[in-house]
């Protein structure tokens, strides 16, 4: 059998997970010396490049002193928690990163607690040692508190430490050592990850975390062999998460390293393959022997915890400016997703109506956006959060929030959130100016308060949060404090109108931009709507005062992006999305039907 470590590499969001996995590629000497490589290789589709951020669990091998060591990326960001919990049970261990000033955070807690949990015994990174205001001893003992907090054993607690500053590609054991490279941290990998277990000599068991697609060859399963091997041209059985079992054949089997992808012939135990050949693939599914299939558990990670409403495009523009609008096409996009995203799920509710669960409002954010880009029309409702009946008492999630800002904003912040039901659990000091303050708090007091947030810190303060647990359900929280201007014409809005309305609120749009009647086009100062009118031209006289119209000076729209318009809106509004725009409109745009609806709900 090969000799192989598997290892995850897990942290809180920008602890420096890929820029750690860049180095071991380099400093295992994968990449050839011509090859041209960029920042955080691993980050590969555009949606990742464009925001810095993992998005997708990825794998890559190295071989290191003949070693194959299998890495798994991981995204940091608390909404794809989901991605973490699929590949840790396809590894032995974990690298798990904490940064050396900003110490253990929600999302540390978080994925240490499903490492814990699955018996793995983490290797324990302190990085970023090079930060002036780090401080690796404190971080220790704050990672050691949370080990001890969360039931960890006697070996887990035991657990080693690697200190490292991962951008300058160094790494050592003791604080005191000289600044060098990676050896230490590759030799604690050799030394201290189980190696797989089972044999070669068994029969086949394999699982599978990610799928891939390709043209050509279609889709593509990325699993760990646990036991047995596979080969090129086999015939084994696909054993599905129902125990439905399908017979089929292994039309290419492909090994990895680097960045490299090949066709090999032979995988043994341990090792991390793509399979191709069976249509019906799908994440947590099995292949087995034929002779005696004995599959793996399916994968059990956290339900979703927020929902959102994706319609058909039913406004005035639609049509105008995707590919696809109809709510078969959207039904079948969505069902797309759901198989590779297991994080996920949707049912069909009412015609052209599909409500997607989701962990948060990134996570759903990045499939619309996907969806944009493909050419697809929709329209998107307010998040909302899902609750669940439990003995009789509704529930709903509950999130662990922890918020970095300049202390001058506590006083202001810690209010708002008592607003949105928040309980404050820790506040303590960081240094330079710095509070850091902990909360717990539903999730619904935190949809739509990012903006609101960054607005109250001039942009200073940080918020994290990652999901707590459900709690029983806590009344109402306060939502948006300000009406909509709404335009009660369809046409192209004019500078002359937007020049009058800008005084009366924020405007969204701009000369030229389309509008129609139901649309919003800017957030009231007050807490009312008001219908507008945007298109209104100067009054033409048969006298042209020169020089007029360049005495108009509009205010720049605030631009929504669709994170913006998503956090924005209220119940009764939608966000209509298109590959060109992202548009905000009342649910209902007729302007009669609006008043009566709001007037009967206000008397009800
Ligand atoms: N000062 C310092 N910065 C680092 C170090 N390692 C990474 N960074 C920086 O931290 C930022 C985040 O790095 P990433 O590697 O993208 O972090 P990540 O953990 O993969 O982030 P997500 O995948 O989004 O959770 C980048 O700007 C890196 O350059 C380090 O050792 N020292
Ligand atoms: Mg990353």
């Amino acid at each position: 059998m090969r000799d192989i470590r598997n290892i995850a590499v897990i942290a809180h969001v920008d602890h420096g997970k890929t820029t750690l996995v860049d180095e071991l590629l380099k400093q295992s000497g994968t990449f050839s010396s011509h090859q041209n490589v960029e920042e955080r290789v691993m980050d590969s589709n555009a949606i990742e490049k464009e925001r810095g951020i993992t998005i997708l669990a990825k794998n890559t091998a190295i071989d290191y002193e003949g070693v194959r060591i299998n890495i798994i990326d991981t995204p940091g960001h608390a909404d794809f928690g989901g991605e973490v919990e699929r590949v840790l049970k396809m590894v032995d261990s974990v690298l798990l990163l904490v940064d050396a000033q900003e110490g253990v955070m929600p999302q540390t807690k978080f994925v240490v607690k499903k490492a814990l949990s699955l018996g793995h015994r983490p290797i324990v990174v302190i990085n970023k040692i090079d930060k002036p205001g780090g401080d690796p001893d404190r971080v220790v003992d704050e990672v050691f508190d949370l080990f001890a907090q969360m039931d960890a054993t006697e070996e887990q607690l035991d657990f080693p430490v690697v200190y490292a500053a991962a951008r300058d590609g160094y790494a050592k054991l003791a604080l005191s050592d000289e600044n060098k490279d990676l050896t230490p941290l590759f030799q604690t990998i050799l030394n201290e990850v189980p190696k797989p277990e089972g044999n070669d000599e068994n029969g086949l068991q394999l699982q599978v975390f990610t799928l891939d697609y390709d043209n050509f060859i279609g889709k593509i399963g990325i699993a760990r062999i646990f036991n047995g091997t596979i080969s090129m041209g086999e015939t084994v059985v696909l054993v599905k998460a129902d125990g439905e079992k399908i017979k089929g054949r292994v039309s290419k089997l492909i090994g990895f390293k680097g960045m490299e992808r090949f066709d090999i012939k032979q995988a043994g135990t341990g090792d991390i393959v793509a399979v191709a050949g069976f249509e019906t693939i799908d994440v947590g599914d099995s292949l087995c022997d034929p002779n005696n299939p004995m599959p793996l558990d399916p994968m059990h990670i956290e339900e979703p915890t927020l929902s959102v409403t994706f319609a058909v495009n039913d406004s005035p523009l639609a049509g105008t400016e995707g590919k696809f609008v109809t709510s078969n096409k959207i039904n079948e996009r969505l069902a797309a997703e759901m198989n590779t995203n297991i994080a996920m799920n949707y049912e069909q509710y009412g015609e052209g109506k599909f409500k997607v669960n989701g962990r948060g409002e990134l996570q759903i954010c990045i499939l619309a956006e996907n969806m944009r880009r493909e050419g697809f029309e929709f329209c998107i409702g307010r998040p909302e959060v899902i609750t669940k009946v439990e003995d009789g008492v509704k529930m709903e999630p509950f999130e662990h929030l922890v918020i970095d800002l300049p202390d001058e904003h506590s006083g202001a912040i810690i209010e708002k959130l008592g607003k949105r039901k928040a309980n404050m659990t820790n506040m303590v000091p960081m240094g330079e100016g710095y509070t850091r303050l902990e909360f717990e708090i539903p999730a619904r007091g935190l949809i739509g308060i990012r903006t609101e947030f960054l607005t109250e810190t001039k942009g200073e303060g940080v918020m994290n949060h990652s999901f707590l647990e459900f709690r029983p359900y806590s009344g109402v929280v306060e939502s948006r404090k300000y009406g909509a201007l709404v335009s009660m014409e369809n046409g192209e809005a004019v500078g002359y109108s937007i020049f009058n309305l800008q005084d009366r609120g924020i405007m969204f749009v701009k000369p030229q931009d389309k509008v129609y009647v139901g649309m919003v086009i800017g957030q009231h100062a007050k807490d009312n709507d008001l219908d507008v009118n945007p298109i209104k031209g100067k009054q033409q006289s048969n006298v042209r005062s020169s020089g007029a119209d360049e005495a108009i000076k509009l205010v720049p729209p605030r631009s929504m992006s669709l994170e913006n318009a998503l956090e924005w809106i209220e119940d009764d509004e939608l966000v209509e999305v298109t590959p060109k725009s992202v548009r905000v409109r009342k649910r209902e745009l007729d302007p009669t039907v609006r008043k009566r609806t709001a007037k009967k709900e206000k008397f009800s």
